[in-house]
């Protein structure tokens, strides 16, 4: 617990090497990957977004901050992705156009991967074709949207709206997160459902496969 509550200041004030070094001590320790991504990585950048959005930080320690936790996730992704999971079907995710946000997106493309899905990853600041033309290309099962920003999540709608024109919206199936998203807002834009973390993400991607 101690280490975790140093892990969080550590991430707060953007020490990539500190938190490196930390996740392999907690992974020494018995952690599961999960755990720490939860308890440490996730738990710490909350504290960070919460002195963002009260002006305590800004966007240049918000970036260090960023990649610190990235930092810590690239030690815990090939622990997360090396699974016996039987393949279960294939995603593409991307954050939507205007949206350079990718750490959850990363994290839901991590899980997935765990759990057998063949991830296809779009990277950050999507526009419609880019999703479209690669989930007909790769023979998608899934695509997975990511906004961050309240700007940012109508795109979502743009993109279904584009696959009801182009009569391909029942093709796939159209799963969206991100921390500004709910429920209701899922429903409205007429996705299949929206995912709160990436373990939902996982689940509920499971549940639409089987
Ligand atoms: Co930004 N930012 N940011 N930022 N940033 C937020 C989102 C904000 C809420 C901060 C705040 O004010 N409290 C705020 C948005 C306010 C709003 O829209 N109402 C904000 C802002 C304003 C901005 C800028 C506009 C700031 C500026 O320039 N003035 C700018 C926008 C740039 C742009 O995109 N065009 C900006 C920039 C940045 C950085 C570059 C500095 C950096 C991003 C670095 C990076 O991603 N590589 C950054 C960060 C780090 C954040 C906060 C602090 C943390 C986001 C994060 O990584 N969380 C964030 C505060 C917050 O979210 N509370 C904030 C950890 C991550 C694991 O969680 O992404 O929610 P999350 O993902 C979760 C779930 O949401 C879900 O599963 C994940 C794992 O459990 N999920 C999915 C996410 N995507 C999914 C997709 C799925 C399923 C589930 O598909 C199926």
């Amino acid at each position: 617990a101690e280490l975790t509550a140093q892990m969080m200041d550590d991430l707060y004030d953007g020490l990539k090497e500190e938190i490196e070094e930390a996740t392999h001590i907690l992974l020494d320790r018995g952690w599961t990957p999960y755990d720490i991504l939860t308890k440490a990585l996730v738990a710490g950048m909350t504290i960070v977004g919460h002195d963002f959005r009260d002006g305590i930080l800004f966007v240049p320690e918000v970036l260090l901050a960023a990649n610190a936790m990235k930092g810590g996730m690239s030690i815990l992704k090939p622990l997360l992705i090396e699974t016996g999971a039987p393949r279960m079907g294939k995603m593409v995710i991307g954050t939507v156009k205007g949206d350079i946000h990718d750490i959850g997106k990363n994290l839901v493309a991590m899980m997935m991967e765990g759990a057998g899905f063949e991830i296809i990853d779009l990277g950050i600041n999507n526009p419609v074709e880019k999703y479209l033309e690669t989930a007909a290309a790769e023979g998608a099962d899934i695509i997975g949207m990511s906004a961050l920003l309240t700007t940012t999540m109508p795109y979502m709608k743009v993109v279904i709206d584009t696959m009801k024109e182009q009569g391909i919206r029942d093709d796939y199936i159209v799963l969206v997160g991100g921390a500004p998203l709910n429920e209701e807002f899922g429903r409205a834009i007429g996705a299949d459902a929206y995912c709160r973390d990436a373990a939902v993400a996982v689940e509920t991607a499971k549940d639409f496969i089987a």
